[in-house]
């Protein structure tokens, strides 16, 4: 349970601060309005290391690790979620693929240059029939010489319409399955036979690309196959691992910009000769965020310094991401509450909070998954 504060991590919690009070949440309504990140955004955060912050230094990366890791999707997401989701996409679960499976060769090749963020990632599983049965997957990959071809399609792909690279999880052997029938492989967009598709119009996170891609008889050579055939599996699911704590982390920083938000509110808006913050229903509502606000840091940091050791966090990462993300959900609707109709308001930033808030339980594995996750450890292990 040990864990401490090292003098790097304050380092980099101070610069992303910074980055974020100066060039992310600045732009945060306009990136909800016009549905995109700008590409200047993109190149200051490579500028700043933030694309590769948890990636060793050795394949282009900040160097950071997990806790790195976590202290940037806190601090971006007291900004623009939006933001903080395309970097989530691009380097937990774009880049930590490679970083799992990939030889030295794929490292240099592909992962140095995306922890430089001269090229951008994504994670492509999800597939029309295959959402929570992600082992269902019917997009194929079929032998042929010195190559795989692939056909199908997968959806709600975060950043698939704008990546360079994508890990593509692609059946081999369909009567397999999750266990041995499903392989990764590691495609540049530029490959013939790739395309994108439908690029969805959402609730929340609208900044933040997500598209339907489509593959048809696209040649991927052996030599892009990310770990071994019929491992791909195992390697998306170690994967969703980083990507369900990063969202735990991401859930803290959002939240603390909601409970910070709304101790000002309370006290600067008077009702009834007063400011609402001497109501103590509204002391009520401040109290209970702070103290799951406590509760989500300190679950976050502790799988993360777990992450950082080389141990195994799969049920930890999935209790995360559950719990943080449910109760993001709840912060952001008492921070309406406190600020009434106000909140509601679109030049208020409360309302772009309370949407992007939502998908936070549904995607990298819906909540009701994590409760499954989490049940199989503990039935398997039979104690806590
Ligand atoms: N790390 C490494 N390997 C893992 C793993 C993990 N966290 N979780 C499972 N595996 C391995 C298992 O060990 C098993 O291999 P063995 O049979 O050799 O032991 C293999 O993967 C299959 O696992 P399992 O039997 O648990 O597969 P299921 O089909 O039952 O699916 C769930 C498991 C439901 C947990 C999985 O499909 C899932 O996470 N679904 C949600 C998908 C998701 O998050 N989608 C979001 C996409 S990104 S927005």
């Amino acid at each position: 349970m040990d864990f401490e504060w090292t003098e790097e991590h304050r380092m980099v919690r101070e610069m992303v601060r910074k980055f974020t009070d100066q060039e992310v949440r600045p732009l945060a309504a306009e990136i909800d309005r016009k549905e995109e990140i700008p590409a200047d955004l993109l190149r200051k955060a490579a500028e700043n290391g933030l694309m590769g912050i948890a990636i060793p230094d050795a394949y282009g990366g900040s160097g950071f690790g997990e806790i790195g890791y976590c202290i940037m999707m806190e601090e971006l997401s007291h900004g623009c979620a939006s933001f903080a989701i395309t970097i989530a996409a691009h380097q937990s679960i774009g880049c930590m693929p490679i970083l799992l499976d990939g030889t030295e060769e794929q490292k240099q090749k592909f992962l140095a240059p995306m922890a430089r963020g001269e090229k951008l990632g994504a994670f492509a599983l999800t597939e029309s029939e295959a959402g929570s049965d992600a082992g269902g997957i019917r997009t194929s990959a079929a032998v042929d010489g010195d190559a795989f071809v692939i056909n199908g399609s997968k959806i709600w792909i975060t950043n698939g319409g704008i990546a360079d690279i994508v890990v593509l999880y692609a059946a081999t052997d369909t009567a397999k399955g999750p266990k041995g029938g499903i392989t990764a492989f590691i495609v540049p967009t530029d490959t013939p036979g790739f395309s994108v598709g439908t690029v969805e119009k959402k609730m929340g996170i609208r900044g933040s690309n997500t598209a339907e891609l489509i593959f048809e008889n696209m040649r991927i050579p052996v030599s892009q196959v990310l770990g071994k055939v019929g491992d791909g599996f195992k390697n998306a699911m170690g994967t969703l691992d980083y990507g369900r704590l990063g969202l735990g982390a991401a859930a803290v920083g959002a939240s603390r910009e909601m409970l910070e938000l709304s101790v000002r509110h309370a006290q600067e808006r008077q009702q009834f000769g007063k400011p609402i913050a001497e109501q103590q229903i509204i002391q009520f509502y401040l109290a209970e965020m702070g103290a799951r606000i406590y509760a989500m840091e300190s679950m976050v940091y502790r799988t993360a310094a777990m992450a950082d050791r080389g141990e195994k966090f799969s049920r930890e990462s999935a209790m995360v991401k559950y719990l943080c993300t449910e109760w993001q959900d709840w912060i952001v609707d008492r921070a309406m509450q406190i600020h009434g109709g106000m909140g509601y308001m679109t030049h208020m930033p409360i309302e772009r909070f309370y949407r992007d808030s939502r998908i936070n339980r549904i995607f990298e594995g819906t909540n009701e998954i994590q409760h499954l996750v989490i049940a199989r450890d503990l039935l398997k292990k039979g104690k806590y």
